[in-house]
């Protein structure tokens, strides 16, 4: 019975016009995020509008000098420090074939020298990464954004290695599933060309126009240019220290010629609680504004 009822609900909501669906998310998120409406995004407007603006006008603003180099360095420092701790790694193969992946790949998927790999928890082992995480000018841009105020969703520190793996996964062309109200930074810990794994963001894709087709999850490059033509997609490149910040509900990707690694450090921002509870070590917040009390919210204390 209770199949049957799981399948009627399935195939209702798959016949919803996407478009439909998506108007009805924003309404949703907006009437229970009513208490964290953003006044903030007054104060974001007067230091970072043009950012919001950029970010509004073509889903991506790059910051290339708003995080401290030495915040960067040391950063990059504590990522090398903890690649030889093989505990404190998830193969990202892990988490995109679950724990299903046949165990010699998953081996595999340690070599930090050959598979790419994330640092479990980093805000409860370094408190350069949480500090990152809530950058109280990144927050006030996400809340001007929105128009609500932001939630820290995740927190992710990530490397990818010279390799020539197919592209999976985040390396084909997406759009982030916890959308609408969905926006990532993504900060370079080295220099990042295009001889490295970089992001590509499909300029203009974060629009209503783009959000309300339905497509397959993830995209060749073949259907990609099907619907957003090849000469708007942008690669995001840039020194150690360059800041991304994406609306992720747009279609993006990593792309893959590797001969140099890529090293980062990603913040998740979104209006919604995420299943897992991202862990922070609360022993490293000091005073904390508004904006980063509300971002916050969501977050599993460590
Ligand atoms: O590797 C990249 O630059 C893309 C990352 C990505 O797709 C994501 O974080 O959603």
């Amino acid at each position: 019975m209770a199949m049957v009822v799981r399948r009627t609900a399935r195939s209702v909501r798959q016949s919803v016009p996407r478009g439909l669906e998506y108007r009805l998310k924003i309404l949703w998120r907006y009437t229970r995020n009513m208490p964290n409406g953003a006044d903030a995004s007054a104060t974001a407007a007067k230091e970072s509008g043009r950012y919001v603006e950029e970010l509004r006008q073509n889903g991506f603003v790059v910051i290339p000098d708003l995080i401290d180099p030495d915040k960067v360095t040391a950063m990059a420092a504590a990522w090398k420090n903890e690649l030889s701790h093989r505990d404190r790694l998830i193969p990202l193969l892990k988490l995109t074939h679950g724990d299903n992946a046949p165990s010699e790949l998953l081996e595999a998927g340690y070599d930090v020298n050959k598979a790419d790999v994330l640092l479990k928890d980093p805000m409860t082992v370094f408190s350069g990464y949480a500090e990152f995480a809530l950058n109280d000018t990144v927050l006030r841009i996400v809340n001007s954004y929105f128009g609500r105020c932001c939630a820290l969703y995740d927190c992710i520190v990530w490397r990818n290695p010279v390799n020539d793996l197919a592209p999976l996964g985040s390396f084909l062309w997406h759009r982030d599933p916890e959308g609408p109200f969905l926006v990532k930074s993504f900060l370079y810990m080295n220099d990042v060309d295009e001889e490295a794994a970089h992001f590509v963001y499909a300029r203009g894709s974060h629009t209503m126009k783009f959000q309300a087709l339905k497509t397959k999850h993830r995209l060749t490059n073949e259907e990609m240019e099907r619907i957003v033509p090849r000469d708007q997609w942008v690669r995001l490149l840039g020194k150690a220290g360059t800041l991304i910040l994406a609306d992720t509900s747009g279609f993006h990707k990593g792309e893959k010629p590797r001969s140099k690694e890529r090293n980062m450090v990603q913040g998740v921002y979104t209006l919604v609680p995420p299943e897992k509870p991202v862990a922070v070590n609360q022993q490293w917040l000091g005073d904390l504004t508004p904006a980063q009390t509300k971002a916050l919210r969501f977050v599993q204390p460590f």
